[in-house]
């Protein structure tokens, strides 16, 4: 079938709105009609050539929301019209990572996913003969996709798919970062560095885990409004101080934060977020994504005297398990999703969406087909 998709050909350059194939699902496979996606940092990121992983000519996007069209042979736990979203993180149950109850990270279809593939080595996409990547196993960039079965969230169809799409990356991130990877306690003091999609997301979850003081920290002024509508108590722009952000923060908390959780991708801000936790149990919680060859550093000194750094990937969430139940709070009222959509727009404008992004503009824009 035709599809209307923004194909990524080029790193660095701007994406191009094309109607491409899609083949239909192969046994184990599901077609989905992608009906909003939002763009995540990481699909820039990709964009720009620093992901190890990044691939050309590629259909990016990981943050959609959709409804079943088709499903391949041996395909039982979805149906055409069943609303899902797609996950890139999997979840299979089966495999040695799915039976370990220690982590979300499924093994199932990861490796032919990082290498641009459906889990059978092939691609469904293709344009005039050429074939096109698979990103993130996901792919929601195109109307129209296919996903392997492990890799769907079905969910109450009387969500707005508008607004769940987030559910897919950005606000689970968050969220799943303070209440499953850090553990935050009541009356904890956090800091959050970045105030993206993410790290909005993340004081969302201290909220929710009844943290005390949370510390919103960003090199843009204009995120302290939202930042504090979220639920932060105190705003600090680095540079706004002469002396390290990690001696401002230790100096503001009598000794450093209880957690803390980069949401940035920079590696420098790495080490300032290990370094502003407390001696002794004071965590780091590592979810930006850092580009091809950069490396974190810290004096060791710092983890023997008691400090812990940790990374977080979509949250630590289960998503075909949690997912569903993501969506029941968000319509019960417990999870915001609504405040994070900035701006929306149809899929010809989606370069805009990472100017706005670039341009520090927007939260999170929103894709609607
Ligand atoms: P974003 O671009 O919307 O937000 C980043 C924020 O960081 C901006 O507000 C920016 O002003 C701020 N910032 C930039 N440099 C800074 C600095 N030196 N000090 C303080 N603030 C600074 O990005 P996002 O969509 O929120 O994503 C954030 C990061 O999380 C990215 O690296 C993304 O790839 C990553 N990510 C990881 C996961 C995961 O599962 N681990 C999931 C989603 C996104
Ligand atoms: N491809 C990159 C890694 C990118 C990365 O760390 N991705 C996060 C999700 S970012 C979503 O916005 C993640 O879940 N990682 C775990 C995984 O299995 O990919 C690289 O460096 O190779
Ligand atoms: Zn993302």
């Amino acid at each position: 079938m035709k599809s209307r998709a923004a194909v990524a050909w080029e790193a660095g350059k701007p994406l191009v709105i094309e109607e491409i194939d899609v083949a239909g699902p192969k046994a184990g496979e599901v077609l989905v009609q992608i009906v909003a996606t939002g763009v995540c940092h990481t699909d820039a990121y990709t964009l720009s050539g620093k992901d190890p992983e990044g691939l050309f000519p590629s259909v990016f996007g990981h943050e959609g929301a959709g409804i079943v069209q088709e499903v391949g042979e041996g395909v039982t736990s979805v149906k055409p019209g069943d609303h899902v979203i797609p996950l890139y993180t999997a979840e299979c149950g089966k495999c040695k990572f799915c039976l370990s109850g220690k982590t979300n990270l499924c093994s199932a279809v990861r490796a032919t996913q990082g290498q641009g593939l459906m889990p059978d080595g092939t691609r469904r996409f293709s344009l005039n003969g050429t074939e096109l990547n698979h990103y993130m196993g996901t792919s929601t960039f195109s109307e129209y996709t296919v996903v392997p079965e492990v890799s769907l969230a079905k969910v109450s169809k009387e969500a707005p798919l508008d607004k769940i799409c987030l559910l897919g990356c950005g606000v689970t991130t968050g969220i799943g970062a303070v209440l499953n990877t850090a553990k935050v306690e009541p009356g904890s003091t956090v800091a959050v560095f970045g105030m993206g999609g993410i790290g909005l997301s993340v004081i969302q979850g201290a909220v929710m885990a009844k943290a005390e003081r949370i510390i919103a920290i960003d090199v843009n002024n204009d995120k302290e409004k939202i930042a504090r509508q979220f639920g932060a108590t105190d705003f600090i722009n680095p540079k706004d101080y002469s002396n390290s952000i990690q001696e401002v923060i230790v100096e503001l908390t009598d000794g450093g934060v209880d957690y803390s959780f980069e949401c940035i991708g920079n590696v420098n801000v790495m080490r300032s977020a290990l370094e502003c936790c407390h001696k002794g149990w004071g965590e780091s919680i590592i979810i930006g994504v850092a580009g091809a060859g950069e490396e974190i550093s810290t004096r060791p000194f710092q983890l023997v005297t008691g400090r812990v750094w940790k990374g977080s990937a979509f949250g630590g969430v289960k998503g075909r398990t949690e997912l569903p139940g993501y969506v029941d709070r968000y319509m019960k009222g417990e999870i915001k999703i609504d405040e994070f959509v900035t701006h929306t727009m149809p899929l010809d404008d989606i370069n805009k969406a990472f100017d706005l992004m670039h341009e520090g503009k927007s939260i999170r824009s929103v894709i609607l087909y």
